[in-house]
């Protein structure tokens, strides 16, 4: 098994609670001193740098919400001088101000080392060829995967997100071994190829290391399938870092995190409680060797549960599972709580039309109601109607027996549901507009 950063990555559960003791306890010093929103919201709750000595004492410390970035808009909770801040990003969030994230000289470094974890987890090494297409700019996926890519000594290929029909050419051409990009993308691309008659056989690809968006196993099942690939969960957010704050190994049982730079905690995003090891709730992250936005106790809105045993890699850090959505993209219908990549997973199961969905919610007689748009595969659509109404009634069946939701379930023609080249809109929330 190879790994980038073994005495890290495999080290102890008492030598790194002494690492993580040690940067903690630092890191809530130069905040208190350095970020006044921090020292006032310290003071509140009466606690000083002085009570934090263990990450037991982690639950003493505020939490930080993307309202608190937003509040400081745009460098308030940043804790260096700006002249230290060599680089500027912001998260991708569709709603309200955008947050923005900066990083020095040292947090590139940390960045690099973390997402170049990451890679060589999927199998990535110096004599790889890696497509990086997810997008270069102020979106944290294109120059986070690329600096840990070119940490590894991997040849990259920095094309970024779009023109689905390029992408090919060059993963063709270029001998690709390892692909980035979101998991809708891929599916797009894996779609272009077969319409474009290339063989998966022509490829050199043997890898993909995808994330910044939701996806169910049974996505994962059909790129690896269509693509003969191993598919790889990448996750991150800006605000902690970028990609690269977990990734998953060849066993695809959990996603490690480098519990050496980022603490992860499991919290009920309702009363606040830390849970325990295995059980499901909100994500949330504190950072403890940046410089420029060191963040504590970060709400990420993202739902999964943390695993403690040590993997079959040899890896000892903490795993987080596969992210099902965030709370805030959480459907209620007729009050049952369903995340899309639930729905995407009935659907993929099923099998029975092509992985393009769309849900559309809207109130009608003040009652939510959301309807499925899916795609019919091309043999399907010069099928009869009544064939198509019958396969209508058994997805609206399955996702009732599965999911307890009623939805009402189109299927729409082949390609009309808009590819996606980054991250995928899946929701279409007529209620806001
Ligand atoms: O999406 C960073 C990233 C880029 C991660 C490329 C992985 C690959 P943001 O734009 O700040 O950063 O969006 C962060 O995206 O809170 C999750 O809700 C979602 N997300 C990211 N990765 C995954 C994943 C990047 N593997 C937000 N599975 C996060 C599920 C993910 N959701």
């Amino acid at each position: 098994m190879d790994y980038w950063n073994e005495t890290y990555e495999c080290m102890s559960r008492g030598e790194m609670t002494r690492v993580q003791n040690d940067r903690l306890a630092n890191t809530v010093k130069r905040i208190f001193h350095n970020v006044s929103y921090y020292r006032e919201k310290m003071q509140k709750n009466g606690v000083e740098p002085s009570d934090i000595k263990s990450i037991d004492d982690l639950r003493k410390l505020p939490f930080t919400y993307k309202q608190d970035l937003r509040d400081t808009y745009p460098y308030g909770l940043f804790a260096l001088p700006l002249s230290e801040i060599v680089r500027i990003h912001v998260s991708s969030g569709t709603t309200g101000k955008q947050t923005v994230v900066g990083y020095t000289m040292k947090d590139i470094d940390t960045w690099s080392e973390a997402m170049a974890r990451a890679l060589v987890c999927a199998g990535t090494d110096r004599h790889s060829f890696i497509q990086i297409a997810y997008g270069y700019g102020l979106f944290t996926g294109g120059l986070g995967v690329h600096y840990g890519a070119e940490r590894i000594g991997a040849s990259v290929i920095p094309i970024s997100g779009g023109n689905t029909k390029r992408q090919i050419q060059i993963m063709r051409d270029f001998g690709t071994n390892i692909l980035a990009c979101t998991p809708s993308h891929a599916l797009s691309m894996v779609e272009e190829l077969e319409e474009m008659g290339v063989r998966k056989e022509e490829l050199s690809i043997k890898a993909g290391v995808f994330g910044g968006e939701p996806w169910s196993e049974n996505m994962r099942n059909e790129i690896e399938e269509r693509l003969g690939i191993l598919a790889i969960d990448i996750y991150g957010l800006s605000e902690v870092i970028g990609p690269g704050v977990a990734s998953e190994c060849e066993c695809k049982c959990g996603l490690h995190i480098p519990e050496d730079h980022f603490i992860p905690e499991i919290i009920d995003p309702v009363t606040e409680e830390i849970l325990p090891p295995g059980s499901t709730g909100e994500l949330v992250f504190s950072t403890i060797t940046k410089e420029g936005l060191p963040l504590l106790r970060y709400r990420t809105r993202d739902i999964s549960s943390l695993a403690c045993d040590k993997c079959d890699c040899g890896r000892t850090a903490v795993r987080m599972s596969k992210v099902s959505g965030r709370t805030d993209d959480m459907l209620i219908i007729r009050g049952v709580n369903v995340f899309p990549s639930q729905i995407e997973s009935v659907l993929l199961e099923m099998g029975e039309t092509a992985p393009h969905y769309q849900l559309v919610i809207d109130r009608k007689d003040n009652f939510d109601f959301l309807e499925i748009l899916v795609e019919m595969t091309p043999s399907l659509f010069s099928d009869e109607v009544r064939e198509l109404e019958n396969i209508e009634n058994k997805i609206r069946h399955e996702i009732q027996g599965t999911l307890g939701i009623s939805a009402g379930v189109r299927l729409v023609e082949p390609k009309t549901i808009e590819r996606s080249m980054g991250k995928a809109k899946r929701v279409i929330d007529k209620r806001k507009t």
